[in-house]
């Protein structure tokens, strides 16, 4: 068996970022690319193991984003790679619905044994996020035989029709997009940072809100599913007050609605739980997961009841590639990745690490508004300061400084003045913490 050499995980820079190599093949990128896509960081990769990133130009950088939130075991982890190549020299591809294999049987055994709930459960596989999140809806609908969709403000779910009409931020999301799908009804979030009289004790007040505009507006009746991040992604790494998960749960079986969990961010030991919502023992209907769970082969599962997920019809559901055999070849190896190496445990050491650190930062900078999140998940929320006035150019000065200085890290939040952290949940504390120190630099240098 050939395995690469892992790169040594320290951070090194030979050259400016982006160097010379990077910058020539920048150009060709935006010659070839469609204009539509983004960049977080201007380099062109060469090779990654772990938290480590390595360019062309010969520079080492840490990664605290994980091609978001998705290397969670590492990149290049040795036992997908492994598991990959076995696969690839036996099989490429048949279509699960076609003649099935035993490796996507053995990823759904695993994602209902690993899922919260003790009743039975069964799952089906697709190629990414958004699309597990549309089979959920999906089978959602069809289940209960009702079409509204609630949402929350500050919701990431992908960026297909329905799962736009899902998504909460219009820019850059949804802008010139429309029409979006019908039936997707958008509640309040509690947020706790940005809730009306900055209050902190808010569930009450955010179930009471939401149950008057569903019963007001929708008719519980006609509610097929309610689905949340248990800790909102792409909107800024909004934590839900506590209990709020929990009401919002018994409402759903209260009113013969689907409680849909989307851990597409969340899953996979990020938040120092397999699952986010164990935090509160929250036990969903059903659960979206994808990013994490394949070592950053493209995969995504939706898990839930078996007798939701068994009501809708022989081949009412499937896709060309969904479950496709190398990436759950991937799964398999990553998923024993979290279990060996204890990743949820080391989610939770990364979350001390990370959370003193960020507090210690907050205490010394006061544009730093907030600190939040959980495990390997956490993020700052950067205003002016003394105001809740969101602070973009800070975080693109600290961002960009610590690009200069190797350190990869990501953006979120509707207001565009969140720094999220998401390393890999295999990053040495050594590595974790030189990174921390480049931003403690960052914001020194503001
Ligand atoms: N649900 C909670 O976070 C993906 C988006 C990146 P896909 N988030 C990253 C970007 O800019 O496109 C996400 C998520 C939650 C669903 C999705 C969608 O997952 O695999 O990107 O489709």
């Amino acid at each position: 068996m050939t395995v690469l050499t892992q790169l040594p995980q320290e951070r090194r820079l030979v050259t400016a970022i982006p160097g010379p190599l990077s910058i020539e093949a920048l150009a060709r990128r935006t010659e070839a690319t469609s204009g539509g896509l983004g960049m977080a960081i201007p380099v062109i990769i060469e090779r990654a193991s772990d938290a480590i990133l390595l360019d062309i130009d010969g520079n080492q950088i840490i990664d605290l984003g994980s091609g978001i939130g998705v290397t969670t075991v590492g990149n290049s982890a040795q036992r997908v790679v492994e598991r990959v190549i076995e696969q690839v020299q036996s099989f490429t591809h048949t279509c699960f619905t076609v003649a099935p294999y035993m490796s996507y049987i053995e990823v759904c055994e695993a994602l209902n044994r690993l899922t919260p709930g003790t009743f039975k459960k069964k799952s089906l596989l697709v190629n990414s996020g958004a699309e597990a999140v549309e089979n959920a809806i999906k089978i959602a609908r069809h289940y209960t035989k009702r079409q509204a969709i609630v949402v929350f403000e500050h919701s990431y779910h992908g960026r297909t029709n329905l799962t736009m009409a899902m998504t909460a931020k219009n820019m850059p999301y949804k802008e010139g997009f429309g029409p979006f799908a019908p039936e997707v009804y958008r509640v309040p979030m509690p947020y706790e940072y940005r809730w009306i009289g900055n209050k902190k004790t808010i569930t009450a007040d955010a179930m009471d809100m939401i149950t008057h505009k569903i019963e007001k507006e929708i008719g519980a009746h006609n509610v097929a599913a309610i689905i949340i991040e248990p800790i909102q992604g792409e909107g800024g790494f909004i934590v839900p007050p506590k209990g709020f998960l929990p009401a919002l749960s018994k409402y759903s079986t209260d009113n013969g609605i689907i409680f849909i969990a989307d851990e597409v961010q969340t899953g996979f030991t990020r938040t120092g739980h397999m699952f986010a919502v164990e935090e509160e023992n929250v036990v969903p209907d059903m659960i979206v997961t994808a990013k994490g769970i394949a070592g950053g082969l493209p995969l995504a599962g939706i898990t839930g009841r078996a007798e939701i997920m068994d009501s809708v019809h022989a081949s009412g559901l499937g896709g060309t590639f969904g479950g496709n055999p190398l990436a759950c070849a991937a799964a398999l190896g990553a998923l024993e990745t979290m279990q060996e190496d204890k990743l949820v445990e080391r989610a939770n050491h990364i979350g001390k690490i990370l959370g003193d650190s960020l507090r210690a930062l907050a205490a010394k900078y006061p544009i730093i508004g907030d600190v939040r999140g959980r495990g390997a998940m956490q993020a700052i929320e950067l205003v002016k300061a003394g105001t809740l006035d969101p602070n973009t150019e800070a975080m693109n000065a600290v961002i960009k400084y610590c690009q200069s200085k190797g350190v990869l890290i990501l953006t979120a939040g509707t207001y565009s003045n969140v720094i999220r952290f998401l390393p890999p949940v295999v990053i040495t504390d050594e590595l974790l913490k030189d990174a921390l120190s480049v931003l403690e630099e960052a914001f020194a240098s503001l």
